[in-house]
């Protein structure tokens, strides 16, 4: 004879509502002033518990607060325990369970939150890491986030890589672009809440401007989520964010676009420069949308792009790969890889604007005027017919070319010293005697929209 043993579990009485939360789970909550606090059992689990509450809604954050053991009373919210505060809408705690968390309503009316449990990384987070800064135009913006950073292997790319088949489906994953100078209080309460970010008012791309959202494959930087939102307005800060997952908050990203007056177009997309990502002194042919993308390139452009690419990847083949010659803390892949960014980078001269760039920053990016009739820096590409201002290669860009391949190659830059600063920017990453990450801003660009030589 079996004996079997049954609980009865009896509803408090009163309006205390009282919840068991499980492990892993994702909640949304609410709490008011007709139903406060609300009572959130958490059970004990083997290994610690990252617990997240992500702010929804409400103009007055409700406060949390977590005891010790399992309490189905409302203590008072001076005896509740531990106070777990929200900074943009986000809190992180972790410990073990049992433990109990309450929520006492803040305000008015209710608040709604979101509670993440979990024994692995937090469910609910905001990462330090901004989405990048493609270029802007004077009313687009060109912005990407990594997805995916381990395609492709170290394999040597044909010269002309074609569109690469099956691209990862990244999370779901939504771009957020406020007028800076719109920003209100409220976004400042939510932004490290995705759920509570994504209803703050005055996100521009939700207000109908184009967006075109492709996966492009930046050579062994991986696939990234690329983003072309137009329509923007001339000479105007933005702040951007990304919620990936619904989940998680990446930002934020500021960003300047250029003056009305500003008529270079966009290049991106074309899978043999995986890294002109732009705005190009070459002129849009008719009809062929608002960027210039692999379709719309004159064949004497690529043409003679690719004949150097292939000739270069033909030389590395018969001399070094594969040969114990050759560094083995550098690969062929690594010295195609740079050849093929600076190669880009000299065929597609950068267009930007000194005004914009003067008032940003104080250290002066390397720049180079033209008049309309000047020829560029590439042969290829004539003269653009309107007045514009180069922002030039990084130095690095052809350094990293002497570092990556097999001295045989002979490849030669410009020595600093003598005259590189005619046609690249020196000593903005590395200093001026090489050393590396010693230069006046250490970077190409910062997440403040600066930039200070072309570094594809
Ligand atoms: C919970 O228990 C731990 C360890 O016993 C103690 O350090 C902590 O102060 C307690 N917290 C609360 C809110 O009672
Ligand atoms: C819990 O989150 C913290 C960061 O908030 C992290 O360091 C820790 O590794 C997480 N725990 C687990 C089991 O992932
Ligand atoms: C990377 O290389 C390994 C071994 O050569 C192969 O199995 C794998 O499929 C490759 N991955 C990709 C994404 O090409
Ligand atoms: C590069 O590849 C594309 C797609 O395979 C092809 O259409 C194009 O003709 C190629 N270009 C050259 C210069 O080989
Ligand atoms: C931003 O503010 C400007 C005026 O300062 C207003 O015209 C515009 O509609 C606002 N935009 C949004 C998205 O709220
Ligand atoms: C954009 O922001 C920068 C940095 O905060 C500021 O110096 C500049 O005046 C702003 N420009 C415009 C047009 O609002
Ligand atoms: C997205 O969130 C779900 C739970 O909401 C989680 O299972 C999944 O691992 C997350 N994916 C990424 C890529 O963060
Ligand atoms: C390409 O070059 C040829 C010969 O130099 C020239 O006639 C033609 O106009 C050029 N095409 C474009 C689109 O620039
Ligand atoms: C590539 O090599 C071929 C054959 O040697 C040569 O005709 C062509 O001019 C070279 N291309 C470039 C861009 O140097
Ligand atoms: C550019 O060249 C055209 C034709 O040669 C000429 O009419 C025009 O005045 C020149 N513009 C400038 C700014 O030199
Ligand atoms: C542009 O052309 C003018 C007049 O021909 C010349 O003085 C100037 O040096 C040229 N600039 C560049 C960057 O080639
Ligand atoms: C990675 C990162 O920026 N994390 C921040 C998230 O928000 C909390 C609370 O404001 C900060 O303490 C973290 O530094």
């Amino acid at each position: 004879m079996r004996i079997f043993a049954i609980w009865v579990i009896l509803a408090p009485l009163g309006c205390l509502s009282q919840t068991t939360l499980s492990i892993p789970s994702v909640n949304s909550q609410l709490v008011s002033s007709a139903q406060s606090p609300r009572i959130f059992n958490i059970p004990s689990s083997p290994s610690p518990l990252n617990l997240s509450i992500a702010l929804c809604s409400g103009t007055h954050s409700p406060r949390f607060f977590i005891s010790n053991g399992t309490t189905t009373n409302d203590p008072g919210i001076e005896n509740a325990g531990e106070e777990i505060f929200l900074y943009g809408g986000l809190s992180n705690w972790r410990g073990a369970g049992p433990t109990t968390l309450f929520a006492y309503s803040g305000d008015i009316g209710s608040q709604s939150f979101q509670i993440g449990l979990t024994t692995d990384t937090p469910i609910f987070q905001n990462t330090s890491i901004p989405p990048l800064l493609g270029d802007t135009t004077a009313t687009q913006a060109l912005i990407f986030l990594p997805t995916n950073p381990t395609y492709p292997n170290y394999t040597l790319l044909p010269a002309n890589v074609s569109t690469m088949a099956s691209p990862p489906t990244p999370p779901p994953q939504t771009l957020l672009v406020f007028q800076t100078s719109n920003i209100s209080s409220s976004l400042l309460q939510f932004n490290h809440s995705a759920c509570g970010i994504t209803h703050v008012p005055g996100n521009v791309v939700s207000f109908g401007n184009p967006l075109t959202t492709t996966t492009v494959l930046r050579d062994v930087d991986g696939w990234r989520t690329q983003w072309v939102l137009e329509d923007l307005t001339p000479s105007t800060n933005y702040t951007v964010y990304v919620v990936e997952n619904a989940t998680v908050v990446n930002g934020p990203l500021y960003f300047l676009t250029k003056s009305a007056s500003f008529s270079c177009p966009l290049a991106h997309s074309i899978p043999f420069c995986p890294a002109v990502a732009y705005a190009v002194p070459i002129p849009l042919p008719q009809g062929s949308g608002t960027s210039l993308i692999l379709d719309s390139l004159s064949s004497n452009i690529t043409d003679p792009l690719l004949s150097s690419m292939s000739n270069f990847t033909q030389s590395l083949l018969t001399m070094a790969c594969g040969r114990d010659i050759y560094s083995p803390l550098q690969t062929c892949a690594d010295c195609q890889y740079a050849y093929r960014a600076w190669l880009c980078a000299v065929s597609f001269p950068r267009c930007t604007e000194p005004a914009a760039a003067a008032a940003q920053s104080p250290v002066q990016p390397a720049l180079r005027a033209y008049g309309a009739n000047n020829t560029t820096r590439s042969p290829n590409i004539g003269p653009f017919g309107q007045d514009f201002s180069e922002l030039l290669p990084c130095i690095e860009t052809c350094q990293a070319v002497t570092r990556s391949c097999p001295s045989l190659l002979q490849w030669v830059c410009p020595l600093n010293a003598v005259n590189a600063d005619a046609g690249y920017g020196v000593g903005y990453i590395d200093s001026v005697d090489g050393y590396q990450g010693g230069g006046i801003t250490g970077a190409a660009q910062d997440r403040f929209g600066n930039v200070w030589c072309n570094s594809p």
